[in-house]
């Protein structure tokens, strides 16, 4: 039995330039600091997975003269619990919803009994903030294992946290499917043996998915049908990426 294991932000919703963005800038404000993160300097910022270790580098490399009286471990720990807190308020109400296809590929794996999981680099709290909103008709329960952020010492590119879902899955790396957005994404998960399918996000387009079993834009529906942007495994033409895709790449 296959099993399905998605990644959270750029593939289950377009989260970062209007969500964790726009927390990060929130956060900064009330916190008094004169730092704003455009998209495009964002862009470059989203190369280092995991909010905390994003502020670390922006730290290191743009405000190097920066010191905080509290020390900067300790700045970086309550400047990322408050941009988690904004975060919940930006995804409130439902403002992102979830990416092309993707409560459809999720309904059609629940219906076939398999095996769904996420494997993501945020927090549990802004799943639960992205889901509790009115995500579709998604919900958290739908995944049998949600592995998430610190729940690992290394995060992606590392393996960790995909080796942590399926290991949770109880279900062997060659009968998962990866759906990510980022070549950090792509690495994790081959690096955890687990095949994958890219759908380019917002940010993620330009990046190298060479070792991908397929690129698409996204994973199509009725009103937007999924663009076929590399398939080195020779899959036949498609609209909608489907269960019957899953086990042409897994087979
Ligand atoms: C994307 C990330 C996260 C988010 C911000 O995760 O790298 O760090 O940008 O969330 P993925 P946090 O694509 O693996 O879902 O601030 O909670 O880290
Ligand atoms: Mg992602």
């Amino acid at each position: 039995m296959p099993a399905l294991i998605f990644d959270v932000d750029g593939t289950l919703a377009e989260t970062e330039k209007d969500g964790h963005r726009i927390a990060f800038n929130r956060a900064f404000a009330a916190s008094g600091v004169d730092w704003r993160w455009s998209v495009a300097l964002y862009g470059e910022l989203l190369k280092v997975t995991g909010g905390k270790e994003r502020l670390a580098h922006y730290l290191d490399r743009y405000q190097p003269d920066f010191c905080p009286k509290q020390g900067v471990e300790a700045f970086i720990a309550a400047l990322h619990a408050a941009k988690t807190a904004h975060y919940a308020e930006v995804v409130n109400g439902g403002a992102l919803q979830p990416r092309s296809g993707v409560e459809r590929l999720l309904k059609a794996a629940r219906s076939a009994d398999w095996p769904l999981a996420l494997s993501t680099t945020t927090t549990c709290s802004n799943i639960d903030a992205l889901l509790a909103a009115g995500f579709g008709g998604v919900s958290a329960d739908w995944f049998r294992v949600i592995a998430a952020g610190d729940m690992v010492a290394n995060k992606k590119p590392a393996p960790d946290i995909y080796n942590l879902a399926c290991h949770g899955l109880g279900t062997k790396a060659e009968q998962c499917l990866a759906i990510e957005d980022s070549r950090n994404g792509l690495l994790s998960a081959n690096g955890a043996g687990i095949a994958t399918v890219i759908t380019v996000s917002e940010y993620t387009a330009d990046e190298d998915f060479s070792e991908a079993a397929l690129v698409l834009s996204s994973l199509g529906d009725r009103d937007e049908p999924a663009v076929i942007l590399n398939n080195p495994g020779g899959l036949p033409p498609f609209e909608r990426f489907g269960l019957d895709q899953v086990t042409q790449i897994l087979n």
